[in-house]
């Protein structure tokens, strides 16, 4: 496992840094060899066998399919039986969206190579890493996995409206517009936050196109190679497209910031009741965080090498911040869309 303290180079390229700056988003093909992604992959296939296991030693299903890729097998367990499908994807997903958290996870968030992108943008190598990632298997033809536009901030608590905090959208497979890659408007970054809705598609938050800050068929179609990052920032809007291939769209999207932007490294609970309620000094100091309920971590740090978390640490910490009750909602923020509210159950993450 790569044990990563500190970018080998932050490798600026003054033109990818403005293009990020003025458009709001960035696709670079090749920030990754496709085998670095490899070990990642190959760990989520195999979970998904183990789940699949579990569920046929419960007599739930009879056939594995596990002659079938890492890009055909759950969707082929989905088309036997969407209970067993689904109970895959929301063990994959977890309470939030990133459950997932294998070392082979750990590995992709703390990568030199991401990293040095990561640095390079936002112009610094004090850089915390968030457990506000997901990993997203987007199913041929399966509704869930159509995000709505929106703009990350519109998860975010408000007084972090300002910062900068970049989504890394990293593709697992090769991304299309066959297979539903994102949409992304360019140039409206530095507008504010827009009005977002609850009960989107699939319980996600949703920007209505009237409230969009420019046309959405001005949008680009961010087409993706495996080994590609797309880079946006927090009030970037984007959306995602149904996957209408036959195979599956899998991509996680992790999210970094500057050390100096509001994060709760190194808080946790004093105390956990058996229910989760933790004790009245973290929620007062938890709610600083641009996103209170999921554990931010230091990723890469030149002054402190020191305190660069390891993956022991990392795990630890997203576990205890799943256990706590949170009594937090970003939804809070904004109101139900009128024309499906109650349609469908809120989602707690993008
Ligand atoms: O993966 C997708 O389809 C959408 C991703 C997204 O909305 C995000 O990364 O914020």
């Amino acid at each position: 496992m790569t044990q990563w303290r500190m970018p080998p180079s932050r490798q600026p390229d003054p033109a990818q840094i403005n293009f990020f700056r003025t458009e709001g988003y960035l696709i670079i093909p090749d920030v990754f060899d496709p085998a670095d992604l490899e070990p990642l992959r190959q760990e989520l296939h195999r979970e998904i066998g183990r789940k699949a296991r579990e569920l046929q030693s419960a007599g739930r299903l009879t056939d594995l399919h596990e002659d079938l890729g890492f890009d055909q097998q759950l969707t082929a367990l989905q088309r036997d039986s969407k209970e067993n499908g689904e109970a895959i994807i929301k063990h994959l997903e977890g309470l939030r969206g990133g459950g997932f958290h294998a070392p082979e996870m750990f590995d992709v968030i703390s990568h030199p190579k991401l990293l040095a992108k990561v640095g390079a943008l936002l112009g610094t190598e004090e850089i915390v890493a968030s457990s506000v990632y997901r990993i997203r298997p987007k199913l041929p033809n399966l509704g869930r996995g159509i995000v709505p536009w929106h703009q990350d901030s519109g998860y975010f608590t408000e007084h972090c409206d300002t910062q900068l905090i970049i989504t890394c959208w990293v593709p697992l497979v090769d991304a299309t517009v066959e297979n539903g890659c994102m949409q992304i408007l360019p140039r409206v970054h530095q507008g504010k936050v827009v009005m977002h809705h609850t009960g989107g598609n699939a319980g996600f938050l949703v920007i209505k196109d009237e409230d969009l800050p420019d046309d959405p068929r001005r949008a680009i179609t961010a087409a993706c190679p495996r080994g590609g990052v797309v880079f946006m920032t927090n009030r970037t809007p984007h959306c995602s497209t149904p996957n209408t291939s036959d195979h599956i769209r899998w991509s996680v999207d992790l999210r970094y910031q500057s050390a100096a932007t509001p994060s709760n490294v190194g808080l946790e609970p004093a105390f956990l009741a058996a229910d989760g309620t933790a004790d009245s000094a973290f929620y007062e100091k938890v709610n600083v965080a641009c996103y209170p309920p999921e554990a931010d971590f230091l990723v890469g740090s030149r002054q402190s090498p020191e305190l660069v978390t390891n993956y022991a640490e990392y795990a630890r910490r997203r576990e205890i911040y799943d256990r706590t009750k949170t009594g937090f909602s970003a939804y809070r923020r904004w109101s139900s869309q009128p024309t499906s509210a109650g349609a469908t159950p809120m989602r707690t993450g993008h």
